[in-house]
Parts: structure tokens; C-alpha cells; sequence
């Protein structure tokens, strides 16, 4: 069994992209959802303008380390329409899942109300169209599972309100990926684990393993400097995802980097998304310090044994 803090590699290279490569203005580049297109790796960039709201933008490589960026952002703030209103402060966090040949992309719709979840949906990323509002405020993220369980959709998703016992992950499930309903509380902050004992919310969408669902999420602790995001593992029941048949009580990557460390917001490394390759071995990417994109590598297997090692999580009774 490998030592938590070993289980990912940093690729050397990070940051991947800042606002230095960035072909129009913007402030940072970070939170980006992930896909692949058959052999392309793409990025659906959070970029920060300088109006402080986000646009969507993207990037593709033929190796997951080199990115191009496309010249002009592919999603922005709706002007019209239902959601108008909720996008008035920018498009948030994208969280990219593939069905068939399409990609849903779950997005936080920002506004002075607070965010709701927004679904659209793209077969190549130039064209993005908007399918639902699929939450009322306020919810910070969903990811969706890549195939229906029991003949539904299922996500996960993070409401921000703190009664139920803090910030925790939810569930729910629907017929159609717009109206979803039967919302449980799967997995709370963890009162004896410091790193994670103050939120913890969905980040990449879950990956299908033999042993169950692998569940990357975010996780924070208060200090006197502010919130400190960090990234945990958990593995979900195949057939019914709302046990957790593992939670790991270490965390699996923390800021360490400058560029991790200091940034428009310190102290914070955040998935949206990684990918899966076909030899066993992982590429997680991540938002640094809210200003950059990152990227490290691991093994599927690594990252379950961790998980299961801790044996079931108990948070939710
Ligand atoms: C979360 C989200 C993320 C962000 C993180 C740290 O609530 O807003 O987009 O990366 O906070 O600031």
C-alpha cells in the first residue's frame, strides 16, 4: 500500500495553463471540466475576466499535458431567456460527463440570488447548448454519473446550506437529466479528520471501477488564514452509490506548489474532472490557488485501495 501523499505525481511541467497563455484578457484559468473526444483531451476552462465573472473556454491536447487554446471563449453568461437571470454574475466550475456521443456538463449559474445548477450539453465544445435549470439556489456543484443506475440518471450534488450536519455530498436521481428528485444526504464533513471536518462537495465526476464508484472529492478545514481546500477519495456501492464502502482518512493531494498556495484565492487545489485512460492509470486536473490549471497522474487501483483501506464511512447514519 503506498503512502496517501504518494499515490498522485505532480506533473512537472504545472502549471499546465495560467492567464499568461491565454489568448484574450482574463485574470485566471482554473476549475476546468475535462473530457475526452476520441483521442483529444479537452479542457473546458473557468476563465476569470476582468469584469470578475467567469466564461467558459477551451483547450485541447493530444497528450493531456500540451495544451492549445481555441481563441475566444465557446460559453458565456446567457443574455436572454430563463437563464438570464441566474447567469448574471458568470458560468462557474463545469463538471463534463460523456453518454453516447454526447457531453453533459453540469455549471454553477452565478448570480446576487446565489447559484443553481445548470445543464447543457455539446458534441464537440464549439457549439454548447443549454438544456435545464436543474436546481433552485442554493447549489454549488453536481456531477453526473456516466450511466444510469436502475434505469436513472444519477448525480451527486452540494447544496450550500449548513443544517443536515454542514456541507455535505447529496444524491439524486432522474428520468430525463432534467427534473431530479428522491435528494439523500450521502456524506458529511468528517468531525474527527482536521483536513476535512468543515465541507466537503463532489469534484470529478465518478469513475466506474470493478471494486465501485471512485469518488475524488474537495474537503475544507477553517484556520485563522481562511478555508484550506484539499482532495479525498472515497468508493461508492456499484448498484446503489449511496453507500460509501470506502472513505479514506487521508488526504490525497493538498497545496503544496507556489502556485498552489498563492493565487486569487490561497491555499486551495480543486478537481472538476480527470480521466480514466484504458491502462489503469489516471490523469486528475486541477485549479491551483483559484488562478491556475494543474495536472497529476496516479493508478485507479492506488486510489481505491486507499479508499477501502478506511473501511465504510459513517458520517451519514
Ligand atoms: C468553492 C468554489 C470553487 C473554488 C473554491 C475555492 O466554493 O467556489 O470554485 O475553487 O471555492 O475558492
Amino acid at each position: 500500500m503506498k503512502d496517501a501523499g504518494a499515490i498522485l505525481t505532480r506533473y512537472e511541467g504545472n502549471p499546465i495553463l495560467t492567464a499568461r497563455d491565454m489568448p484574450y484578457p482574463c485574470e485566471t484559468v482554473y476549475n476546468s471540466g475535462v473530457a475526452k473526444i476520441g483521442d483529444k483531451y479537452v479542457l473546458l476552462l473557468r476563465v476569470g475576466r476582468h469584469d470578475g465573472r467567469s466564461v467558459f473556454g477551451l483547450a485541447t491536447s493530444d497528450d493531456g499535458f500540451h495544451f492549445d487554446v481555441h481563441p475566444e471563449p465557446v460559453f458565456r453568461q446567457a443574455t436572454e431567456g430563463m437563464f438570464k437571470g441566474p447567469e448574471d454574475k458568470g458560468v462557474e466550475d463545469a463538471r463534463v460527463t460523456q453518454i453516447g456521443d454526447t457531453y453533459y456538463i453540469f455549471y454553477s449559474c452565478y448570480s446576487s440570488r446565489g447559484f443553481q445548477i445548470g445543464l447543457a450539453k455539446t458534441k464537440d465544445f464549439l457549439s454548447i447548448e443549454r438544456v435545464a435549470l436543474t436546481t433552485a439556489a442554493d447549489y454549488r456543484n453536481s456531477v453526473l454519473f456516466p450511466e444510469k443506475i436502475d434505469g436513472m440518471y444519477v448525480r451527486f450534488e452540494r447544496p450550500n446550506f449548513t443544517s443536515c450536519g454542514g456541507p455535505g455530498i447529496w444524491i439524486s436521481y432522474s428520468p430525463d437529466l432534467v427534473h431530479w428528485g428522491n435528494q439523500q444526504l450521502v456524506m458529511l464533513p468528517d468531525k474527527h479528520d482536521i483536513w476535512q471536518d468543515h465541507k466537503v462537495g463532489p469534484g470529478a465526476p465518478p469513475i466506474r471501477t470493478p471494486r465501485g464508484w471512485l469518488s475524488i472529492y474537495h474537503a475544507t478545514t477553517v484556520t485563522m488564514a481562511g478555508q484550506i481546500y484539499r482532495l479525498g477519495v472515497a468508493v461508492h456501492d456499484l448498484a446503489d452509490p449511496r453507500k460509501i464502502i470506502g472513505r479514506s482518512h487521508r488526504f490525497i493531494l493538498a497545496p503544496e506548489a507556489l502556485h498552489e498556495r498563492v493565487g486569487y484565492v490561497g491555499n486551495v487545489v480543486f478537481t472538476n474532472g480527470a480521466i480514466a485512460e484504458p491502462d489503469g492509470t489516471i490523469k486528475l486536473y486541477y485549479g491551483g490557488a483559484d488562478t491556475c490549471m494543474n495536472v497529476a497522474t496516479g493508478r485507479i487501483d492506488d486510489l481505491v485501495d486507499l479508499a477501502l483501506e478506511d473501511g465504510p464511512d459513517t458520517t451519514v447514519k
